[in-house]
């Protein structure tokens, strides 16, 4: 049977938070904010903007919308002197060799994130021929745990909500799964993705026998 699989990209396909981090580290630094690596977990999976606003209130700091609006572009433009140079060989460890197998095996691809920022680092990696469709920030109104970037991207693939499956490391993106009513396989911790259907630590654990059963179930 043809399923959607739907693939999160920060975090999933590759690692970008830490390039985000040292982005967003300039900017609070520049406000006099102590923004840790611990702090940067919190900005996983959420837009760009909610991101300032996290930042904002751990540092009980104050500033108006236009001064919001320079800090998201300069955050931006930042983060994005660090994709530059970016190739495939950012791909987290075990993602390409899925790609190839859901291709071979006639499966629908789908892209299903936040980032504003996807379609580039796809193609950077080589991996957008891959996709049927990609829904990112740019499609979607709601951010996880609202389930609209899952729903869009079966809706695109033509599949129904249950017989797609999702790949998150966000808590948030897991319940976003959860609720559009999708097999939701949690690429993380165990301790942190608790609601996921599954959960591996990356990709390298994912095998085929696992693929052939999302397939037939
Ligand atoms: P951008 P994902 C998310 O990607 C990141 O996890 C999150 O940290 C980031 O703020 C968000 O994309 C927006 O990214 O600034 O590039 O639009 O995990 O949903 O693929
Ligand atoms: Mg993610």
């Amino acid at each position: 049977m043809k399923k959607a699989f739907i693939f999160d990209l920060d975090g999933v396909i590759v690692d970008t938070a830490k390039y985000h981090f040292l982005a967003w580290q300039k900017i609070a630094e520049a406000l006099n904010i102590n923004f840790t690596h611990e702090h940067n977990e919190l900005l996983k999976g959420v837009s760009r903007v909610r991101s300032l606003d996290i930042i904002l209130e751990l540092g009980n700091v104050q500033v108006s919308r236009a001064d919001k609006d320079k800090m998201l572009i300069q955050k931006n433009e930042d983060y994005l002197s660090y994709l530059i140079d970016m190739d495939e060989s950012e791909i987290l460890p075990g993602v390409s060799k899925i790609l190839k197998l859901l291709k071979d095996k006639n499966q629908g691809i789908a892209l299903g994130s936040a980032s504003k920022n996807a379609r580039p680092i796809l193609e950077k990696t080589g991996i957008l021929s891959y996709f049927d469709a990609i829904v990112d920030g740019n499609d979607v109104t709601n951010a996880k745990p609202d389930p609209e970037v899952f729903l869009k991207a079966a809706q695109l693939l033509n599949i129904e909500p249950k017989n797609a499956i999702v790949f998150e490391d966000s808590v948030a993106g897991i319940q976003a799964a959860n609720i559009a009513e999708m097999v939701s396989v949690g690429i993380g911790e165990e301790t942190i993705l608790q609601e996921a259907d599954y959960v591996f630590k990356d990709f390298t654990f994912v095998d085929e026998n696992f693929i052939n059963r999302l397939i037939s179930q």
